[in-house]
């Protein structure tokens, strides 16, 4: 047997270090690295099915191209020639605009696909950019690029150093950690409350996490913003506000005071679900903490105030004097400074530079709204979406109105798709381009490092070669920049040849080795110093701690002014729609509508994990958890399967009844629906499960930011 390798797991943020056998160039043991001292030795269940992954019989080893219903091998250089010719001629027919781009998920966590994929992106130059982002975590990033001024600049949880956490719509317990890297989430509260602190959980459904809490309150879906701007009031109001030394670079207190005035908790508990009296201990018990921190994440994101929500989340831990201090809401010092990278190239963001042809959606930044893509895909017109490039994305599963979706990529005229697996989204594609996967190359969680609780460095080399007909996904992006140059003319045909021949010559390493040693932790290129590098990074394969958060502002504000706006126009513009909510009968549905909500499982990955015999193995998981009073009032039994309906389609679901559910509550996980996939995912399409978004509707979204409402979608429930 040879001897274990070590990697750091690229599947979450949680950046688990690995230990890895390897005989014969294949896989057979993944354990967790116990000397990584950041996971020591944690390892969730997809961590070990990585390997399912890596030798899995359906993944795409060679490019190919579709033709009818068959698929015929193609070789590289047609593939790309394909690609870049098409790209070409439709934007120079239709414009730029009618060629779109949708990055998915595990692109985020792939610093060579991140750092490679821009200067095609910025070539491309359509503004019908589209990500995952919009149904993740774009009021998350609106939120700093407002307060903070620079989008990058995401607080973190301090866990190892809070008295009192407050978490709200997220799951950690399952997810690992979002927006957050914390490997072993469930060791880490468990220690929050040994140490005498306490965790409170806010969840329309008593989750894992909620179970591993001091305390869990059900909240109606959608009204989080509402309950952060009570508990704020109610500081206010009782003079429990201590924003401490944040007062001296903050600006908009007193205002905020005064525009939260009138959501006092004995107002909003109706619409909120929890009694008045619990809001104001849970505000008294927050401020009165001597470290707090209200973290919100997912959940509170993609609701109908999710700008809102995320908002309120910072200003609650601002107006008592919680962000940047220890135990509180804090920055962290990454060893590639991501939002020092980005201010100091102009890059903080920015938000409404243009707007969406159809419905008039705000771009944020370099993207507009997954809720507008299919509507910019199928409304005929100038500007359409004629073509469509998607890297490590499956809209067709993870967009809202999926099934809407997929009938606009069939009606494209190309789609090229990078990616691992013919699937439900894929296979609507002309091309896919097979990048390598997990252990064939390097990683450095480039994302993850910059949002971990603790500082840390953790770079993992390739473990296996990879399979012939595959390359690098950041050598696909440098040929289709190569080529998509060739076919522009003037400067940016020379920009294009001169990026990309600068580009190969540093490669991924070279270009990580100048963001280690340039960031806050590097050794500046002095020979000698003990500063970090990419030599010390490998010379380090369990990964190197680089030290608990520290105290960063106001230096690490990124406007102009270095100062706090506690108080941003388009948030405060928006606060009528909330107080809208408090309207006598706003909050009241049919006694017939359910609001349903999302869930993550320990054993799946969004929607491509599926194809792991070891992850889908044992009872059917893609079941509709709903309370006993409300299974009992629609007549539905133990067993039972029930049509789940709402305005865009529906769907059918073996229920599970549990009163881990709040009444009026119903809850399907994502991610499923592999009956779609064809014959590309043979273990997947044996456990097909259905798709939630084939009932989340694209219709409904935060007005602030366009992030779709996938928690709380009103549907029907009834006996299928
Ligand atoms: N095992 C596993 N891990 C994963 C993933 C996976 O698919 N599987 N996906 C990864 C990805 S891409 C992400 S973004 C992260 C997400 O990780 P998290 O942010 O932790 O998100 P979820 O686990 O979806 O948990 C969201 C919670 O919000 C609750 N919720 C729904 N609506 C509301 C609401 O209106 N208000 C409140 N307060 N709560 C609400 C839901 O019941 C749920 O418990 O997880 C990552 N980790
Ligand atoms: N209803 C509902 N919908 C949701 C969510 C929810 O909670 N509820 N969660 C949302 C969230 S948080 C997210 S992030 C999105 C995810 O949405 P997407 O990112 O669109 O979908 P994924 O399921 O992550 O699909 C990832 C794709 O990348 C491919 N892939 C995997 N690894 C690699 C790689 O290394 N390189 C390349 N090139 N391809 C790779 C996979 O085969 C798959 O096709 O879903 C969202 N949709
Ligand atoms: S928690 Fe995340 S990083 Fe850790 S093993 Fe699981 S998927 Fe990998
Ligand atoms: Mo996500």
């Amino acid at each position: 047997m040879s001897d274990p390798r070590y990697a750091v797991c690229h599947l979450c943020e949680a950046m688990c270090g690995l230990q890895v056998t390897v005989e014969h160039d294949r896989v057979t043991a993944i354990r967790g690295d116990e000397n990584d001292p950041f996971s020591g030795g944690h390892l969730c269940p997809k961590g070990v099915a990585l390997q399912d992954v890596q030798h899995d019989p359906d993944r795409i080893r060679e490019p190919i191209r579709r033709v009818g219903d068959n698929w015929r091998p193609v070789s590289w250089d047609d593939a790309l020639d394909e690609t870049a010719d098409r790209i070409a001629e439709i934007q120079s027919l239709h414009g730029r605009d009618a060629f779109a781009l949708y990055i998915g998920n595990p692109t985020a966590h792939s610093s060579n696909a991140l750092l490679f994929g821009l200067p095609f992106r910025d070539l491309l130059a359509s503004h019908n950019n589209y990500s995952s982002n919009s149904v993740d975590a774009l009021p998350r990033l609106m939120t700093s690029f407002f307060l903070y001024g620079n989008q990058a600049l995401i607080p973190v949880a301090d866990l190892e150093r809070t008295d009192f956490l407050l978490i709200l719509g997220a799951n950690p317990l399952v997810s690992n950690g979002s927006a957050m890297a914390a490997p072993d989430v469930k060791r880490r509260l468990a220690a929050i409350r040994a140490r005498g602190g306490r965790v409170v959980v806010v969840d329309p459904r008593r989750t894992e996490t909620a179970d591993a809490a001091d305390r869990h309150l059900f909240i109606r879906p959608g009204t989080d913003a509402l309950l952060l701007a009570s508990m704020i009031a109610t500081i206010f109001e009782e003079d429990r506000a201590a924003p401490g030394r944040l007062a001296t670079f903050t600006d908009g207190l007193d205002r905020l005071r005064g525009i939260l005035a009138p959501f006092t908790a004995e107002r909003v508990a109706a619409a909120v679900g929890i009694d008045a009296g619990s809001i104001r201990t849970l505000a008294r018990d927050f401020a009165a903490a001597r470290r707090a921190v209200c973290y919100s994440r997912m959940g509170a994101c993609v609701q109908e105030f999710g700008a809102l929500a995320t908002w309120l989340t910072d200003a609650l831990n601002i107006v008592t004097g919680n962000l940047d201090r220890e135990g509180g809401w804090m920055f962290t010092t990454p060893a590639v400074d991501l939002a020092g990278v980005a201010t100091l190239l102009g890059q903080r963001g920015s938000h409404d530079r243009w707007r969406s042809r159809v419905s008039g959606q705000k771009a944020f930044t370099s993207e507009l709204p997954v809720a507008v893509f299919a509507e910019e895909m199928d409304t005929p017109g100038s500007g359409r979406i004629r073509g469509l490039l998607t890297h490590a994305g499956n809209p067709v599963l993870s967009l809202p109105n999926g099934a809407r979706v997929e009938r606009a990529l069939a009606g494209l005229d190309f789609m090229v798709s990078i990616d691992i697996y013919r699937n439900e989204t894929t296979r609507h594609a002309r091309l896919i381009l097979p990048p390598t996967w997990g252990l064939e190359h390097d990683h450095f969680p480039l994302l993850a490092q910059a949002l971990a609780v603790r500082n840390v460095a953790h770079f993992s080399q390739a473990i296996l070669p990879p399979p012939r007909g595959t390359r690098h996904d950041h050598e696909i992006f440098l040929g289709l920049t190569e080529r998509l140059g060739r076919r522009r003319s003037g400067l940016t045909r020379l920009a294009a040849a001169a990026g990309v021949a600068l580009a190969r010559r540093l490669g991924p390493r070279g270009v990580l080795d100048w963001l280690v040693r340039l960031g806050p932790h590097g050794d500046r290129f002095r020979s000698g110093s003990a500063g970090l590098s990419l030599a010390k990074l490998l010379a380090n394969p369990h990964g190197l701690d680089l030290g608990p958060l520290e105290l960063r502002l106001p230096a690490r504000l990124a406007n102009r002014a270095r100062r706090i706006d506690l108080v941003p126009a388009p948030m405060v513009e928006d606060l009528p729609r909330l107080a809208a909510k408090l309207e006598p009968d706003a909050a009241a549905v049919d006694a017939d509508t359910l609001l349903l909500v999302s869930r993550r499982q320990l054993h799946s990955n969004n929607s491509w994990m599926h194809n792991s015999a070891r992850l889908v193995k044992g009872r059917d998981r893609c079941t509709l958890l709903i309370h006993p009073r409300d299974a009992a009032g629609r007549n539905l039994g133990a067993g039972d399967r029930a049509t789940i309906r709402s305005r865009v389609g529906a769907i059918e679901a073996p229920i599970e009844i549990s009163d881990e559910m709040m009444p009026g509550v119903v809850c399907l996980p994502h991610g499923y629906g592999h009956d779609r996939a064809g014959d590309g995912l043979a273990v997947a399409s044996a456990h097909p499960g259905v798709s939630i978004n084939d009932v989340t509707d694209e219709r409904l979204f935060d007005v602030v930011s366009g992030t779709t409402q996938l928690s709380g979608v009103p549907v029907t429930v009834a006996r299928a």
